[in-house]
């Protein structure tokens, strides 16, 4: 199979070698090292486990050699849905290993989405834990095996079932591993936001993947001495890469994951293994905020607090530092690439009412009006980017590069902010459509696609309200046909489509007809714009 690529010219991908930030390191290459220098460090701690560098390295080579005995071919793509379990870790370093490429998926993903993964990457793997959180994911198998054939091989982490489980892959130990990746190849395939419709697939490649976690570790200031706790969902590129879990490892430091990011499951884990820094989006730093004064757990350990994923209210960051005792640093950054940290060491203000500044120096970042012309500097405008760590282009789809990138190369984010005197980001909304529920990102178009498959559904549009927990929730405006359903009825339905649960709207909005101009028409975009208006000037 032919790799995956990423398309930077030739000029470009010359400087960022020349400058230092790709420096021809691989997932595995840079896996060995740490085994090498610190083979008995604890590296990594998930439920009962508790492994050192060396053994994630043998685990992951053991896993390497039965994944390519199973069947699988160097090259092939494999959809990775586990939680935060240490064999997260083992398995996605095997399939490095053993060159194959994972495809992230979420563990709220359901059918729908992973039919969607397995067929736009052609995968020819799934692996999945048996259950989390009350979900059974085998008869999930099965449904995608059946949808999507090529997905010849399903591998379980824990009771197999109908499928291997991985620990029971076949012995690979007369195998031969393939040869290191060329690290310009794509490593994975990670997740878009999915502003419009389904998901869109992103190829990172080595280079510029690991150049961001290696920066990240060092703007966040790990030291092998460092403990960083997963909270989020390990396959979120936040707590991936941001610094997340492969910067601390490459830093030398431990991850722990944690199984939940409630307090109640990550305030004993903080204090047990005294855990430095982790990551939340905005309604759990909340939530942590709200718990902290009145726990009974040592969170004293804790010197970083970062928060991103949808915007932080100044309001809401100030109390970080009185209550929790640490320094807070808002992250704003995407799958695609570009990420904005704000410093330590920043002066408290830039820290609690900005989103940061870029990792590199060789960010490139434009602040464009509606016309594509330059703002006047402070001014909001939409925001576009590359740099040594942003994607050209989404694996296999003309038509969204088409939209998303501009002729020279430019990611279109679909994020409007402003910059300050100091370049620091200030996110002050977006220009596409779509919802971000707690950093979950909903594409109001695949909603509604799914609503308009309902026999009472005349017509649907989903928007984005305020909400003060949530951040945003969705919201259906729906024209009914025939007998007018039950909000709550809609949203059974809905469940029972194979969505991921946090796509299903969380509030349903009857209305007899949708605003026409003169015309007769009105854009999509126009029509949600003006619904959301009415809606919460009636509120
Ligand atoms: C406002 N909006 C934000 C913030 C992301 C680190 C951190 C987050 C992500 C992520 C990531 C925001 N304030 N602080 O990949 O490495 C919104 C923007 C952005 C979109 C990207 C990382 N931080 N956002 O959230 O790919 O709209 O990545 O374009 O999931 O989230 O979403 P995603």
């Amino acid at each position: 199979m032919i790799p995956l690529q990423q398309t930077w010219p030739e000029a470009f991908a010359t400087r960022y070698r020349e400058k230092g930030y790709w420096r021809g390191e691989t997932f595995t290459s840079f896996l060995r090292a740490r085994a090498g220098e610190w083979p008995d460090r604890l590296a990594v701690v998930g439920g009962e486990r508790r492994w050192s560098f060396a053994e994630l390295e043998a685990r992951a080579e053991t896993t390497a050699r039965g994944l390519l005995a199973l069947g699988l071919r160097p090259g092939d793509r494999v959809v990775v849905q586990l939680p935060n379990i240490a064999e997260f870790l083992s398995v996605v370093f095997g399939l490095f290993r053993a060159r194959l490429v994972p495809v992230y998926a979420l563990p709220a993903h359901r059918s729908v989405e992973i039919i969607h993964f397995a067929r736009s990457a052609e995968a020819r793997g799934y692996i999945v834990a048996d259950r989390h959180d009350g979900f059974d994911y085998r008869p999930l198998a099965q449904e995608v095996q059946r949808e999507v054939p090529a997905v010849a091989h399903v591998v379980v982490v824990g009771e197999g079932g109908p499928f291997t489980a991985l620990d029971t892959l076949p012995d690979g130990s007369a195998i031969e591993l393939p040869l290191d990746a060329d690290p310009s190849e794509a490593a994975f395939l990670q997740i878009s936001g999915g502003s419009t419709g389904l998901s869109k697939l992103i190829p990172r490649t080595h280079d510029d993947y690991i150049y961001s976690f290696r920066a990240s570790a060092e703007i966040c200031g790990l030291t092998p001495e460092s403990v960083y706790l997963a909270a989020l969902p390990v396959a979120h590129n936040f707590p991936m890469s941001s610094p997340g879990v492969f910067g601390a490892l490459y830093a030398g430091a431990r991850v722990v994951l944690a199984p939940s990011p409630s307090p109640e499951a990550a305030f004993p884990l903080i204090a047990r293994e005294g855990v430095t820094i982790t990551g939340l989006v905005p309604p759990l730093a909340l939530l942590w905020l709200q718990a902290a004064p009145s726990t009974a757990h040592d969170l004293s350990s804790l010197r970083v607090l970062q928060v991103g994923g949808a915007k932080f209210l100044t309001e809401s960051a100030r109390r970080v530092k009185p209550v929790l005792g640490c320094t807070l640093q808002q992250v704003f950054g995407m799958a695609e690439g570009l990420v904005n940290y704000t410093r330590l060491d920043d002066p408290e203000e830039v820290i609690v009412s900005t989103q940061g500044r870029p990792i590199s120096p060789d960010d490139e970042v434009l602040i464009l009006d509606d016309e594509g012309l330059p703002v006047r500097e402070g001014e909001a405008g939409h925001l576009l980017t590359r740099g040594p760590y942003t994607i050209r282009a989404y694996h296999n789809n003309d038509g969204a590069n088409a939209r998303a990138f501009t002729p020279d190369g430019f990611y279109r984010t679909g994020d409007v902010v402003k910059r300050t005197p100091e370049g620091y980001l200030v996110v002050q909304g977006r220009a596409s459509d779509h919802i971000n529920r707690a950093g979950e990102k909903i594409s109001a178009e695949e909603i509604e696609e799914h609503l308009l498959g309902h026999p009472n559904v005349f017509d649907a549009a989903v928007v984005s309200l305020p909400d003060d927990f949530l951040g945003e929730r969705s919201c259906a405006f729906i024209i009914a046909q025939g007998d007018k359903p039950k909000a709550a009825a809609l949203k059974a339905w809905m469940r029972t489509r194979g969505l991921a649960d946090f796509k299903v709207p969380d509030q349903i909005v009857f209305v007899d007809g949708f605003e026409t101009t003169a015309v007769g028409k009105v854009s999509r975009k126009e029509l949600r714009a003006s619904l959301r208006r009415r809606f919460l000037a009636q509120a």
